[in-house]
């Protein structure tokens, strides 16, 4: 079975819709394994956004993730990955399709309100990085 770390970001959060998110995920058929409330420090956002360390947003992607209260959850499932993004919807939420997470609640690509592992790889190191215990 497939692990995927799943981020309810600082606008998701504030907006006060991390039920509503999580719910979707409940609902598509994934388990909750691991949950916790916190704040993302500098050092935990820079080793998680790795793969981006060159990207001319990088410095923007730090700062939104360490800005407020996050929910931080793995869930696991057959093709849980696959599944998990479908949920999401597309990176742009201009383009991610209404019924996705973000089709239905956002506008801007920066605050997007939901991460969700690539790959069963980067799921496996994502979880592990947030919840070293598992
Ligand atoms: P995803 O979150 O869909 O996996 P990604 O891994 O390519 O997308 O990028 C990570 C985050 O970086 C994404 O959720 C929002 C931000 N981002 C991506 N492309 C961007 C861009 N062109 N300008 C600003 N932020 C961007
Ligand atoms: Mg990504």
């Amino acid at each position: 079975m497939e692990k995927t770390l799943i981020l309810v970001k600082p606008d998701a959060f504030a907006r006060g819709l991390s039920g509503e998110i999580i719910a979707r995920f409940e609902r598509k058929g994934l388990k909750i394994i691991a949950a916790k409330h916190m704040t993302v420090t500098e050092d935990l956002a820079k080793q998680h956004y790795a793969e981006h360390t060159e990207r001319p947003f990088f410095g923007e992607l730090v700062s939104f993730i360490t800005s407020g209260p996050i929910i931080a959850l793995v869930f696991e499932g057959d093709n849980a990955i696959k599944a998990a993004r479908q949920v999401i919807g597309a990176t742009n939420p201009l383009e991610a399709t209404t019924g996705s997470i973000r089709g239905d609640f956002a506008i801007a690509v920066g605050t997007n309100m939901v991460h969700g592992s690539d790959s069963p790889e980067s799921g496996i190191r994502e979880a592990g990085l947030f919840f070293p215990e598992l």
